[in-house]
């Protein structure tokens, strides 16, 4: 078994309490400004902005700290049209065949279809996979833990990159995504967890007059 090291927590930066206060508003209102967005500029993202994004993800906090994600970034015009192909045929059967009504209905307001122009119009296609188990160099398996935890806030830390370094992006979940192993050759140990365009508006991008619930609504203090 490891034996534990430690080093000194040197990376801890104490703000004065104004200064806090003044912190988590500024973020919070930069924040509010974040939309979902489905209308993409084809206009180019440079690489290493999206690796940055990338970096800022891994930082997440994770079971055991075995960091059980996998970023797959599809820049490749052929790749995200294999891509958007799959997507396409999923969901036409999901909308068409599979959803039911309730589903459909909790949809309505965000105006989706079967249609995903997105995925290739959009720069970026970054693909999170989630590791159920580690495979090391010898071929063991290493169990994971909490996996959909860490990749969830793993995922989180991304959307929030993209936005702070004033991009945008699409969670999008095309069900089942079991073709996204097979079109990015990835192994038996991951699952597609959730794909996210990311690029820039396109100059007509519109969102949904949709709203987020207040504080009394999400919160409650004891
Ligand atoms: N995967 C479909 C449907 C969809 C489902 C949920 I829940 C959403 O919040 C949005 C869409 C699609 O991407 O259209």
């Amino acid at each position: 078994m490891a034996k534990p090291t430690f080093k000194p927590f040197s990376t801890y930066q104490e703000y004065p309490q104004e200064e806090m206060i003044q912190r988590a508003a500024d973020f919070r209102t930069g924040l509010q400004r974040r939309r979902t967005v489905r209308d993409f500029s084809d206009r180019a993202v440079p690489r290493q902005i999206i690796e940055n994004c990338l970096l800022a993800a891994g930082t997440a906090p994770s079971g055991a700290n075995l960091q059980p994600w996998h970023f797959v970034v599809v820049n490749d015009p052929a790749i995200k049209h294999q891509i958007r192909e799959a997507a396409e045929k999923e969901e036409h059967e999901f909308y068409h065949k599979r959803a039911p009504q309730e589903w459909l209905d909790a949809l309505a307001p965000l105006g989706t279809d079967e249609r995903k122009p997105f995925l290739q119009t959009a720069p970026h296609l970054i693909v999170i996979f989630a590791q159920s188990y580690g495979v090391l160099p010898d071929g063991r398996k290493v169990k994971n833990y909490y996996v959909s935890e860490s990749v969830g806030i793993a995922t989180g830390m991304l959307v929030t990159a993209v936005h702070h370094a004033g991009l945008v992006s699409l969670t999008h979940t095309p069900s089942p995504m079991g073709f996204l192993n097979k079109i990015l050759n990835r192994p038996n140990n991951e699952r597609p967890f959730l794909l996210l365009v990311v690029g820039y508006p396109s100059a007509e991008a519109t969102v949904p007059e949709i709203g987020k619930k207040s504080l009394q609504d999400i919160a409650s203090f004891m």
